[in-house]
């Protein structure tokens, strides 16, 4: 809809060509009509008849509407940015989510993205804004729950064919009720992560664990990407947001350089002090203002660096097997939910001594246990993954959850059982060394 000379004008589209026309009736966004009336010398239609369409007859004409929209899109038979084995098999769906998303926004549909608050989550959420009119929320919770979803139905459930995001975060069994939620009150949803999930039943889901295990690789803001491209998004803005998302996640899919990873830590330092609301125009003015950027990106830098002198001044480095062993605790220098986080402290410590040396360098907190692994020490027998994985296995008791790749892993442990862990891992770990 648009004022002409003080007159509405209404656009409508049958997913291929939009005609303007003209109607004493008013029409309101997203509704699905039978129109009767002739052309002006404008081109525009005036409107002798409006039928509005309702139940069978409006789903019908949606979707072939929709119909319509995937063909005009011609949208690649292959990913754009990553085509590898895994990509291929996601592709048919988020190509079908990017003909959703064109659609969604010709119809005028309100949306509410919500995003996870790390650098992956933002990138695509600055990636599918780039394509859609999105209400966007951060979400700080790697879980959706039920007070999250009453607060989303009082936001859009009364307005025009409702529609929720959930990017890099949602796919969690424990998330189900809220979703069941969301769909008893007529809303849709889709989900677009990439963390491990079991039920795959009655839930939009595109997630790489539908198609692979050990596919985390294939970040949320990565997809996004993806589908924000095959949606008509600038193919390069894509590349360099899914390259910051991949940097952020510690994704190899994508080759990252400094630049990326500087982003994305600047990302991921705000989205941990800024932590809930909708910050995303804040994000990406930050992201413009080359002078604000570079001293946030140094404070975040000064920090790490400072919490990574402390953690290595409390090390125990020992050699085994020609494999140097740094271990250090992170309890008294970590603060929950903080900035940096353990992750971050564990990876500058490993960056600040690696070399020649094989090394692989163990933070730990009460409730963590994270690795980092140089090629040296994956040469002698160290895969970070499969170390956390043998640690699961062994100590199913003490351990919630663990993985990674073969030069970067943790594992989540239960509190007061961190002592027991970790001399499990030290098990595995000389199980493993080749002499
Ligand atoms: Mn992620």
């Amino acid at each position: 809809m648009r004022y002409n000379y003080g007159r509405k004008e209404y656009i409508i589209t049958d997913g291929k060509i939009e005609q303007n026309i003209k109607s004493d009736q008013p029409l309101s966004q997203g509704s699905v009509v039978k129109l009767e009336g002739e052309l002006d010398d404008s081109g525009s239609i005036v409107a002798n008849r409006i039928v509005f369409l309702e139940g069978v007859k409006e789903t019908d004409v949606l979707e072939r509407i929709k119909a319509n929209v995937r063909d005009s899109l011609r949208v690649s038979d292959e990913p754009i940015l990553v085509n590898d084995e895994i990509t291929k098999k996601i592709w048919p769906q988020l190509k079908e989510l990017a003909v959703e998303f064109v659609l969604a926004k010709k119809l005028g549909r309100s949306i509410l993205l919500r995003f996870h608050g790390d650098a992956d989550g933002v990138c695509g959420a600055f990636a599918l804004t780039g394509i859609l009119y999105c209400k966007t929320f951060q979400q700080n919770s790697a879980m959706y729950n039920v007070k999250d979803a009453f607060r989303d139905m009082s936001t859009i459930g009364q307005e025009n064919k409702p529609l929720i995001v959930l990017l890099d975060f949602g796919s969690s069994d424990s998330c189900k009720e809220a979703l069941e939620l969301i769909a008893a009150a007529g809303i849709d949803y889709v989900i677009i992560d990439h963390h491990p999930y079991n039920a795959k039943e009655n839930r939009k889901i595109i997630n790489p664990f539908g198609f692979a295990d050990n596919v985390s690789k294939y970040t949320a803001g990565y997809l996004a990407c993806e589908i924000a491209i095959a949606s008509g998004l600038d193919l390069e803005k894509g590349r360099e947001l899914a390259k910051i998302a991949c940097a952020g996640d510690k994704s190899s899919i994508l080759e990252s350089d400094d630049s990326d990873v500087k982003k994305a830590m600047v990302l991921d330092f705000l989205t941990n002090h800024v932590s809930f609301g909708n910050n995303l125009d804040f994000y990406k003015k930050v992201m413009e203002k080359q002078e604000l950027f570079a001293s946030i990106a140094q404070q975040a830098d000064e920090s790490i660096e400072e919490a990574a002198k402390k953690a290595l001044a409390g090390a125990k480095r020992v050699i085994e097997k020609d494999v140097e062993i740094c271990t250090f605790p992170l309890d008294a220098i970590v603060r929950k939910g903080e900035w940096p986080s353990s992750s971050k402290i564990t990876t500058r410590v490993y960056d600040k001594i690696r070399g020649e040396q094989p090394l692989i360098c163990i933070g730990y907190t009460e409730y963590s246990v994270i690795m980092r692994i140089n090629d040296g020490a994956v040469a002698k027998g160290l895969n970070a993954n499969e170390l956390a994985e043998n640690v699961k296995k062994t100590m199913a008791d003490f351990v919630k959850g663990g993985g990674g790749h073969a030069k970067a892993g943790a594992i989540s442990v239960r509190p007061g059982f961190n002592r027991e862990v970790l001399g499990e891992l030290q098990r595995q770990i000389s199980k493993s060394l080749i002499a």
